[in-house]
């Protein structure tokens, strides 16, 4: 992360209705559990929990337009979220958020890119998470939000804010992707956007991959937010996920991964989303996210 920040501000999002299984509601609660504040305090941060958002499940019910499942509580949540980065962002403070599942990206990214008019995004996933209603298998809003940043889909989750689209294509970079639904291929292809998937990671190896990462935003953006989806991590090391896909980077890949980007100094914020502690071993993926929090805040062996 950026040396700059002194402290770090945590919200937890137990959204669970960008998706239907049960449980990602419960991802705050098992990174917490998992000595997330202590830890964080250790390294030398003040840290502030501002606990989690409310979220209305009443409201699964509502009527919303075809293959946006739950698209009114989306909305109201993502809006919610987006006030509450800006409230850390002005306090000076480095935002780290809890998922969750990763539609929460969508009011994330509407507060972060607010003050960073050029802001870089690192999509660490099995998925690209680029669907629309239109091409969208599941109907399942956690596999739309990098689409929505980009300001594709249905105009009431990219005008989120007031303003859209929110991160530039050639921002972004995907890393660990291994599970791509046809219309996603098409928009990679359409925007150019960068994409080192599990190919290139076994090929280049994950120095290379980041190395390439860190310079390829540095040249362009003006603050840098790592959505790191639990799924790009291989189900052996963090089983604990809703949609699990065989084949992805290992955990000490992935520790190597945020060490070398606390290293960079390039990261401005970031969230940690698709914990599902029913799903899990002994909280094994909730250990697995908070130690590489640790690592992208600057923790070292020596
Ligand atoms: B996650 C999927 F079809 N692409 O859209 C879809 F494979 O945030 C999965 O990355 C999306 O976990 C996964 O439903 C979303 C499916
Ligand atoms: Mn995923
Ligand atoms: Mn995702
Ligand atoms: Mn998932």
């Amino acid at each position: 992360m950026n040396t700059t920040f002194k402290k770090v501000s945590i919200i937890g999002v137990p959204m669970d209705l960008g998706q239907k299984r049960r449980g990602v509601d419960m991802g705050p609660s098992a990174l917490r559990y998992a000595g997330l504040i202590e830890e964080v305090e250790e390294i030398g941060y003040e840290v502030r929990d501002y606990g989690d958002l409310q979220i209305d499940r009443s409201r699964v019910k509502e009527s919303v337009p075809v293959n946006l499942t739950n698209l009114h509580e989306v909305i109201r949540v993502s809006e919610e979220l987006q006030k509450e980065v800006e409230k850390i962002q002005e306090e000076g403070s480095f935002p780290l958020l809890l998922g969750g599942d990763h539609s929460m990206s969508i009011g994330s990214i509407a507060g972060l890119s607010k003050r960073y008019q050029n802001l870089g995004v690192i999509w660490y996933d099995a998925h690209a998470d680029l669907n629309t209603a239109d091409t969208s298998p599941s109907g399942n809003i956690h596999g739309m939000p990098l689409a929505v940043n980009l300001g594709i889909g249905h105009p009431s989750l990219t005008k989120i804010g007031g303003y859209g689209p929110k991160v530039k294509p050639e921002n972004i970079v995907i890393i660990g992707a291994r599970s791509i639904d046809e219309g996603e291929r098409a928009l990679i292809k359409e925007k150019g956007i960068k994409v080192y998937t599990m190919h290139e990671i076994d090929r280049l190896g994950m120095t290379k991959v980041i190395e390439e990462t860190i310079e390829y935003l540095s040249e362009r953006a003006d603050g840098v937010h790592l959505s790191l989806d639990l799924d790009g991590i291989d189900p052996t090391d963090a089983p604990g996920v809703g949609t699990p896909v065989i084949g992805g980077v290992s955990y000490r890949e992935s520790h190597l991964a945020l060490e070398m980007l606390a290293e960079s100094n390039l990261i401005t914020s970031a969230e940690f989303v698709e914990v599902n502690p029913i799903l899990d071993i002994k909280n094994k993926t909730g250990d697995v996210a908070v130690a590489l929090i640790t690592s992208l805040l600057g923790k070292r062996l020596l």
